[in-house]
């Protein structure tokens, strides 16, 4: 049996009943059996003033305890496995070496990419795009008359830096400058020419077209319904282009679509299954240390009124970065997540104004002797942020002898700044134009700080160029913090409102221009892809940043759009969509976005 398609234990899950009132003193939060949905006049045992009427927050208890976290056990580690997994790399690498082809050499690597198995060989994939890019002359007649080979060419040109001007699609349009009508005919050549659009920067105008061109076709082979198979991958790329969508999830949706594909290479399947679920149990190691890291917190038990999403935070790390061998990066970034959205919390939920300016006012001294004045739940979440935001510079120290307190207690500065600025804007009934809003947006959505992070984490030797760029707050990471903000706000807008909170990308829309709800979504999503033009253009301009940091900022809004595609996958969609993962049998049926690959990602297959 094939253990990817094996059904998870999702049934052993200590479910979450229906939630309840009961007074927060009589239980122990988050022990698995006793549900509850704090009222927030309840919600911290130390809290120091009581009768102060606070927002509350209704958040589920997380749907994965502690216990179940500690349980997960996979039989992918050790020997047998490193030996079996080496093996079939040296047996893929050969394949690499025999193929001469240039279409068979590009397409090798398109399967590679979307089966997550790219990393094994970015030497070799590297030396086969430079050969091709090379011994390009314009004369291939392949390409010319090939709608496919030529998008796919131009794409995986693209995504790997080579220049390459969207005039490779001139050939394929009529005198009148349109695309041909009788392209339409040809499917795969449409999917080929819409994954490649969105490799588009601004003014790009043919590939702007070609997207508009090929969606439309798209769409109505879809409604036609010929092809089921054909027609469901179709339907995948049309919710998202590959080039948005996280690479884990991808991965493990393809390694389904490649299984059942006719020219199937069982060697690069059964490498592709074995792999995946190798980097996977390095996951679940990296998620039993969080969760024990996060326990000895005691944030959980004394904000309660904050989410507990541990197993969520790791599924964000995992879209930031999957390689096995970024464990450490995966781990910090974690706790990073965590305390950020404990903090996001206090900010949006509990804390009073005066309250946030006092926390705001010590994290700028970044002083445990200011602390005196928090009241206590405060002083908990100051010193878990400054023992954690310490321990992780004294590693970086003992390892490099570089000093980086600065650059990370600047991020926190900057974001506690944005967020008392949007409790301001809370208490003063304020509505900002949207301009206005998402200038302090991409902040507060903690796309800075965490990025800010990411840096110091994958980086050795750390440069000074590198330092001076990311005091100035590359665009790469300014991008990328704009699409983890419009889709968050897309995805949990609605919630927020009902919650009190200050307007979001949408409402400041409809405030600003009197549109109507539908279409101020529609704009944010016109934003989204406006913002992805941008990044495409700085991903690959010159920086002192490396290429692993370039695909952390942009695999962070890849994720956010997956996190959000359905929904409020982070703080709520875990109720909504984690049955979506399985059909009527309890079957892994179709891993899609937020909460539901989750499962499908990290959960134990056995
Ligand atoms: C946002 O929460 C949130 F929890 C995120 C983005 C998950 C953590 C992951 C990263 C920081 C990458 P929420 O919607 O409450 O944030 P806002 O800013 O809207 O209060
Ligand atoms: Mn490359
Ligand atoms: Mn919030
Ligand atoms: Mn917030
Ligand atoms: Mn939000």
């Amino acid at each position: 049996a094939h253990t990817l398609l094996s059904s998870l234990p999702i049934r052993n899950f200590a479910r979450v009943p229906v939630p309840c009132k009961v007074p927060f003193a009589l239980v122990t939060p988050r022990s698995g059996t006793v549900p509850f949905s704090v009222q927030c006049m309840h919600a911290s045992k130390i809290s120091s003033s009581p009768e102060i009427s606070r927002r509350s927050s209704n958040y589920q208890a997380p749907i994965w305890q502690y216990d179940y976290i500690q349980s997960l056990r996979s039989e992918y580690v050790g020997e047998t496995c490193t030996r079996q997994i080496n093996m079939l790399r040296e047996q893929v690498r050969m394949v690499l070496h025999k193929v001469v082809d240039p279409l068979e050499q590009l397409e090798l690597i398109e399967i590679l990419q979307r089966l997550g198995l790219s990393y094994h060989f970015e030497a070799e994939i590297e030396r086969i795009l430079d050969g091709v890019y090379n011994n390009d002359h314009g004369g291939d007649t392949w390409k010319a008359e090939n709608l496919y080979a030529t998008a796919l060419k131009f794409r995986l040109q693209r995504q790997h830096g080579y220049s390459v001007s969207q005039e490779v699609f001139n050939s394929f349009k009529d005198e009148r400058g349109s695309f041909k009508a009788c392209l339409c005919e040809d499917t795969k050549g449409m999917l080929s020419l819409y994954e490649a659009s969105f490799f588009l920067i601004e003014g790009e105008n043919i590939l702007e077209e070609a997207r508009d061109f090929s969606t439309k076709h798209l769409e109505e082979y879809v409604k036609q319904n010929k092809e089921k198979n054909l027609a469901a991958i179709v339907n995948h790329s049309l919710e998202l282009p590959l080039h948005w969508r996280m690479l884990r999830l991808e991965a493990r949706w393809f390694i389904d679509i490649y299984r059942h594909n006719q020219d199937v290479n069982p060697i690069l399947l059964e490498f592709a299954e074995l792999d995946f679920n190798i980097v996977q149990a390095a996951h679940q190691a990296d998620l039993k240390q969080v969760s024990t890291w996060w326990k000895s917190t005691g944030l959980a038990e004394n904000l309660s009124f904050a989410r507990d999403r541990q197993v969520e935070n790791i599924f964000w790390t995992v879209g930031i970065i999957f390689q096995p061998q970024f464990g450490y990066c995966r781990r910090m970034l974690t706790r990073v997540l965590a305390l950020i959205t404990t903090i996001d919390d206090v900010y949006d939920v509990y804390g009073t104004l005066d309250e946030l300016e006092l926390f705001t006012d010590v994290v700028e001294r970044w002083d445990i002797n200011a602390m005196d004045q928090l009241p206590d739940y405060m002083k908990i979440c100051f010193l878990a942020l400054h023992n954690s935001v310490n321990e992780m510079a004294l590693d970086i120290v003992k390892e490099q002898r570089f000093h980086i307190i600065e650059y990370l207690k600047k991020a926190w500065v900057g974001l506690c700044r944005s967020y008392l600025l949007e409790a301001k804007w809370y208490y003063n009934r304020y509505t900002p134009s949207l301009q206005e809003y998402i200038e302090n947006a991409w902040i507060s959505i903690s796309g800075p700080t965490v990025l800010v992070h990411a840096y110091f984490f994958v980086t050795n030797p750390i440069t000074k160029e590198a330092l001076d760029g990311l005091k100035e707050c590359p665009n790469i990471i300014r991008w990328s913090s704009t699409i983890l903000r419009l889709a968050d706000d897309l995805g949990t807008s609605t919630d927020e409102l009902k919650r009190g909170d200050v307007p979001k990308a949408t409402q400041c829309y409809m405030n600003e221009t009197g549109a109507s709800e539908e279409d101020a979504c529609e704009y944010i999503k016109y934003l989204i892809s406006a913002t992805w033009k941008k990044m495409n253009e700085d991903r690959v301009a010159s920086s002192p940043f490396s290429q692993i940091f370039i695909e952390i900022a942009l695999n962070l809004a890849r994720t956010a759009q997956c996190m959000y595609q359905h929904g409020d996958g982070y703080g709520a969609g875990n109720r909504e969509t984690k049955d979506r993962v399985f059909d009527s049998n309890g079957e892994t049926l179709q891993v899609q976005g937020g909460m539901v690959g989750f499962v499908a990602a990290i959960a134990a297959l056995n």
